[in-house]
């Protein structure tokens, strides 16, 4: 069976895109070195971006209402990490793969490894699961699960999560993020601070677990599955609970996971001056935890979060290196299309970010020059570095237009012939 695109074929999609873009690389250059900057050391920049893609993002994804299955879905992780190879394949900017247990739990740890391995792929942080309840699972979480009244039920949740640590380990992970959805939907239903120090007491049995070199990411969330009070429910909360447990512990934001118009931006600056700042689960949302593609509703926002992280970079240098992964529903679309133009647009707003001339902004916020401070921002956020970023994905050996590519190489339609559809069968992981 053969997997991912013949290299020919985008050769071939290259060739035929070559002269334009490189028409649109001179004149992106000219102007960049009018304005004092480097085309060649954003390209190189741009290349070294990497963002992973979640295994659970490239089966269709659905509502509580329905989800309408896509064709040619991944049946079981090998097919998952397929696909995800393609992305990576295309793109050049997405390397690793974030499994999510029990989804992704494999007979054979090795044997996954090994398909990883051979198709160049690593896997990033793993994310345990006590959100839902497994078959034969002998406690319900439906009352929560670290946070759970029950000893016994939390115990299970715990024994869960060092699992993941140990799967994790044999797959070549370094991280566990942990997403609880445990809360309460009616005033009463639950003593409040009593939930946070069960929390507290079973997030210590994990952090116990964990290797030296590991971190454990705690994942917060304003609401959905709970509807009135959720334990771990804002930056805040997760700050202060990575503290009490120790280094070791950091926070994960995920762009989805608070009220509308939250200044998120402002959450990242705050989390890495106190250097607790562990990684991002990148999409993007108009209401809820709508799980959309990167930058398809809020691209400033994006890019305004990127700009921190550059400002965060400049001041912790090299060793500031927050996990950058995707964590999206594909509703509607082809996931391993949705994930290609996602992980691009992630790289642009990186780019974007590089472009902003921290000296003289800093000049301009010193003098209170509020409009070019403000200015200075827009500029770089009004800059098309396209042919920056497929200049650096040719160089790579991927695609100069990923989707276009994917398209002509009739990828979806192959896969559909060789995955049979299983009637009824969710093959996404969610809903
Ligand atoms: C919760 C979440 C979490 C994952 C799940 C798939 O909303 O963002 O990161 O475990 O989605
Ligand atoms: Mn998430």
């Amino acid at each position: 069976m053969t997997t991912g695109i013949d290299a020919a074929l985008v050769a071939e999609h290259n060739a035929k895109q070559e002269a334009r873009l490189q028409a649109d690389y001179e004149a992106l250059g000219g102007m960049l070195a009018r304005r004092g900057q480097d085309i060649e050391a954003l390209t190189a920049l741009a290349g070294r971006f990497a963002v992973a893609v979640p295994s659970w993002g490239v089966g269709t994804g659905g509502t509580r209402f329905a989800r309408f299955a896509g064709r040619g879905e991944p049946r079981n992780v090998f097919e998952k990490l397929d696909d995800c190879a393609v992305i990576n394949q295309l793109t050049r900017a997405t390397p690793s793969v974030s499994p999510h247990f029990p989804w992704d739990t494999p007979t054979d740890a090795a044997e996954l490894r090994q398909h990883a391995d051979a198709l160049g792929l690593a896997f990033d942080a793993v994310n345990s699961n006590t959100f839902q309840d497994q078959q034969g699972q002998e406690h319900t979480y439906k009352y929560g699960s670290l946070t759970a009244t029950s000893a016994a039920t939390r115990a299970q949740a715990v024994a869960h999560n060092i699992e993941c640590i140990e799967l994790g380990r044999a797959l070549g992970s370094k991280a566990l993020t942990v997403w609880v959805g445990d809360g309460a939907n009616f005033p009463g239903q639950s003593n409040l601070r009593g939930a946070l120090e069960r929390y507290l007491e079973s997030m210590r049995g994990i952090y116990a677990a964990l290797p030296d070199d590991w971190n454990v990411f705690i994942e917060h969330k304003l609401f959905e599955p709970a509807f009135y009070a959720t334990t771990i429910a804002d930056w805040g909360t997760s700050f202060a609970c990575a503290t009490a447990l120790g280094p070791k512990a950091k926070c994960l934001v995920d762009l989805g996971h608070h009220a509308p118009n939250t200044n998120i931006e402002m959450i990242v600056a705050r989390l890495a001056q106190f250097g607790k700042l562990g990684g991002f689960h990148f999409n993007d949302s108009k209401y809820g935890d709508d799980d959309l593609d990167s930058g398809s509703i809020n691209p400033f926002q994006l890019f305004l979060v990127f700009n921190e992280l550059a400002d965060a970079a400049l001041r912790e240098g090299p060793a500031f290196a927050p996990a950058y992964m995707l964590d999206q529903s594909h509703n509607v679309t082809d996931p391993v299309e949705s994930l290609m133009n996602s992980a691009v647009e992630v790289q642009r707003a990186y780019v974007q970010a590089a472009l902003v001339d921290r000296a003289q902004l800093a000049e301009l916020q010193a003098s209170n020059d509020v409009l070019l401070a403000a200015q200075a921002l827009k500029h770089a956020f009004r800059t098309d570095v396209s042919p920056i970023l497929s200049m650096a994905r040719v160089r790579a050996g991927g695609a100069a237009d990923p989707v276009a590519c994917y398209r002509s190489s009739g990828y979806r339609d192959r896969v559909a012939s060789q995955r049979p559809a299983k009637a009824g069968a969710s093959s996404s992981g969610i809903v």
